[in-house]
């Protein structure tokens, strides 16, 4: 299968900015920042959605979720919530076909519920 675009950013070959990595997830900031501080979480196995998750790619990414939102949070006194999402599937609006999660900041003041 060819490399998809998070395949190269996990391999180093496309730059992104990174704000967390292990042997499992690579953490970096959207491309198109819904909000300051948009984050995805990619697993670096190829799971293509949330369909192809196992037992054992959901714990090593699902945990990463409520260690990063506090990570997020604490980078910015004015987060003071985060939507965390994830779209599986084109008709869910998925347009990356490698399985990630939207860690999205919300400020009082961001007016994304209007
Ligand atoms: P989704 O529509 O849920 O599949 O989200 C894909 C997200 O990936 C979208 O918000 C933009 C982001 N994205 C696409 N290409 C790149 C890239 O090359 N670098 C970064 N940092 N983000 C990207």
């Amino acid at each position: 299968m060819a490399d998809d675009i998070f395949d190269l950013i996990i391999k180093g070959e496309i730059p992104c900015y990174k704000v967390y990595e292990d042997d499992d997830v690579i953490a970096f900031l959207d491309i198109s920042q819904v909000t300051p501080g948009h984050t995805l979480l990619v697993p670096k196995a190829h799971v293509n959605d949330i369909f192809d998750y196992d037992e054992q790619i959901a714990e090593k990414v699902l945990l990463k979720l409520p260690k990063l939102a506090r990570a997020i949070k604490a980078s910015n006194p004015q987060i003071t919530g985060i939507n965390i999402q994830s779209n599986n599937g084109p008709s869910a609006g998925q347009t990356v076909i490698h399985s990630h999660w939207h860690l999205i900041p919300r400020f009082d003041d961001d007016n994304l519920n209007s």
